[in-house]
């Protein structure tokens, strides 16, 4: 009997490491493998590794589901590993974030909980251009702070509300909504869009609001898919959406894209990769969205 291939090959073959074509890569990758902000389970922290090796080479091909092939194209940075407080990860994300933006370089990044996408975009003050802010999410985490803690998760669109380089914040996807974070939401209605699961049925909102090439930053928190297509969740909220309205979203996109992350797999309770693979696939085809705008 022949042996069977055994080695994964990561990310479908489209990373690299060899640092002499370092400077012609634009698109980088990195986990930023912190959890300490999850408010209920903790396990998103091994995620970036599983999305590397579950998104096998042997399985998925470099080329994106709209024709670009991503072979050797990325960057692999390899983990930003977590300090031993918030604070000392969150500042220690936020120079590495800027030091990316700065190069020119369009940052991938696989969380961690949450809480990794605030220095991100906090970090994007260095474009010294207004941003605008895309959230996937079952959740709106507008939380002013949840459990005394104004970091948690839970208050992601809290703290990038408050950024003055955010031009604006778009939520797609949202099921949770209640009366405090309403609140929250009725204060920045000037700034923030909410697009709620329940009114997305078929595609997903085109954003006509933001124009041809405005600079956009996307977070997916893989919540904001049902349950049945991403098990693999710490806060799982029946009646989501579909990973087809999704890769769909990205790439009829009309704006530069500056960065994305993909958080919060926990690997603890992901079913056979499900989530991993689908947050690899989102992450490949918004990569081939920046190839291809760039050739
Ligand atoms: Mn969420």
């Amino acid at each position: 009997m022949a042996k069977i291939q055994s080695t994964s090959i990561p990310f479908a073959g489209c990373f690299t490491k060899t640092s002499e074509i370092l400077s012609s890569i634009k698109i980088v990758f990195a986990g930023l493998p912190s959890d300490s902000q999850s408010s209920f389970r903790r396990g998103s922290k091994r995620a970036p590794d599983r999305v590397r090796n579950a998104y096998d080479g042997n399985c998925f091909s470099a080329t994106t589901e709209s024709g670009v092939d991503m072979y050797r194209m990325v960057t692999d940075l390899g983990d930003f590993a977590a300090k031993n407080t918030w604070d000392e990860t969150s500042d220690y994300y936020r120079k590495q974030s800027e030091n990316i933006f700065l190069s020119g370089k369009k940052p991938f990044f696989v969380g961690g909980d949450h809480a990794i996408t605030m220095p991100v975009v906090e970090a994007m003050a260095v474009l010294k251009e207004p941003i605008h802010y895309i959230h996937f999410d079952a959740h709106p985490d507008l939380y002013p702070d949840y459990n005394n803690n104004i970091y948690s998760h839970a208050c992601v669109c809290a703290r990038i509300l408050e950024m003055d380089h955010v031009a604006s914040v778009t939520q797609i996807g949202i099921r949770t909504m209640n009366a405090m974070q309403q609140q929250l939401a009725d204060k920045y209605n000037a700034k923030l869009r909410v697009f709620y699961a329940r009114n997305l049925l078929q595609s997903l909102p085109s954003l006509a609001f933001l124009e041809d090439g405005a600079p956009v930053y996307i977070s997916i928190d893989m919540d904001c898919f049902d349950p049945a297509y991403a098990p693999g969740v710490s806060h799982p909220v029946p009646g989501g959406l579909t990973p087809r309205q999704a890769l769909n979203f990205i790439q009829d996109m009309r704006w530069k894209l500056i960065g994305m992350d993909v958080v919060e797999v926990n690997t603890e309770i992901d079913q056979n990769n499900q989530t991993a693979i689908l947050a690899a696939r989102l992450l490949h085809e918004a990569m081939g969205y920046v190839a291809k705008r760039s050739m």
